[in-house]
């Protein structure tokens, strides 16, 4: 039972795991077996992640791409496949969000999100697909989110991006499903990263941020997630034990989307 979750002999690459979510994944497959390949816009992140993967044993390769810049991402793809091998696995992890009410975000900040968490997911899918295609099998898996399904104040262009992702991840799935390409998305709930510090913050007089005491009373597990609680559910996604699972989403929300919350 427990080899149809191992990912022995395969090369993952995770985008923009230099700590985060991201590394997170690359931990988790690496326990399963695979090859660890990650991306980050710099040198110094490249090197931080490098070190931190080394503090956990974890010999990965990094390499600089942004992942927005089509011809960085179609050379970083060919040089994976030279040095490492074909990418078995792609993670579309890197991603941005800007909390700014709608009439007070500039359409170039909509553009940015939406280049990060939509627009970079479409390049580095369709530089991989095609040796997925010759190989005769691949795993793509798009890191959605909550808002995904939800809107929210202040955040329409992550979650106008990453409605977008959704779809895209179905159109993967439907498009190349007969080349044995599974692409599922997994969609985190709110969880303990950079990302979020800035809705943990406690509150000068020491309480909860109002936000942080919100999420607590929206998820039943009345708790953030950590990146932790998403490397199961990776390894799932990107081994044999999802073969025939393909345009899924799979929330990792400790239950918010299914809850009306808690009666204040
Ligand atoms: P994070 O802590 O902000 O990390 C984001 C990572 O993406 C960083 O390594 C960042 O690198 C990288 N990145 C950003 N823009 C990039 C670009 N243009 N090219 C290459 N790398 C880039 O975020 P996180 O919380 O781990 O989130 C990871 C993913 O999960 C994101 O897609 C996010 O939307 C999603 N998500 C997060 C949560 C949550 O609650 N945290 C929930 C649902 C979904 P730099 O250091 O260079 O910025
Ligand atoms: C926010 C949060 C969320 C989380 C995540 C939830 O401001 O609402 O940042 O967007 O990051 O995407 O799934």
């Amino acid at each position: 039972m427990t080899d149809m979750f191992s990912l022995k002999g395969k090369v993952a690459w995770v985008t923009g795991a230099s700590y985060g979510i991201g590394f997170s994944f690359a931990k988790a497959f690496h326990k399963a077996g695979a090859v660890i390949v990650f991306n980050d816009r710099g040198q110094e992140q490249v090197d931080k992640g490098l070190a931190a993967y080394k503090a956990e044993g974890i010999p990965a390769r990094g390499y600089v791409c942004d992942v927005t810049d089509e011809a960085a991402v179609n050379a970083t793809a060919a040089l994976i496949e030279k040095e490492v091998g074909v990418v078995d696995i792609l993670v579309n992890n890197a991603g941005i969000i800007k909390r700014v009410p709608m009439t007070e975000m500039s359409a170039a900040e909509f553009r940015q999100v939406v280049d990060v968490d939509l627009n970079a997911p479409f390049i580095v899918a369709k530089a991989v697909i095609p040796s997925m295609i010759k190989k005769g099998a691949g795993k793509i898996i798009n890191v959605c989110s909550m808002m995904s399904e939800l809107g929210r104040e202040t955040v329409s262009a992550y979650a106008a991006a990453k409605g977008g992702l959704k779809m895209l991840t179905k159109n993967i799935a439907s498009e190349y499903g007969e080349y044995n390409i599974q692409c599922n998305g997994i969609g985190p709930g709110y969880i303990e990263t950079p990302q979020t510090a800035p809705l943990r913050e406690k509150q000068a007089d020491g309480s909860r941020h109002p936000f942080d005491q919100f999420i607590i009373a929206k998820t039943p597990a009345a708790r953030w997630g950590k990146p932790e609680d998403l490397e199961g559910p990776a390894v799932f996604l990107a081994s044999a034990a999802s073969d025939f699972v393909n345009g899924h989403i799979l929330y990792v929300d400790g239950g918010i989307l299914a809850y009306i919350g808690k009666q204040p």
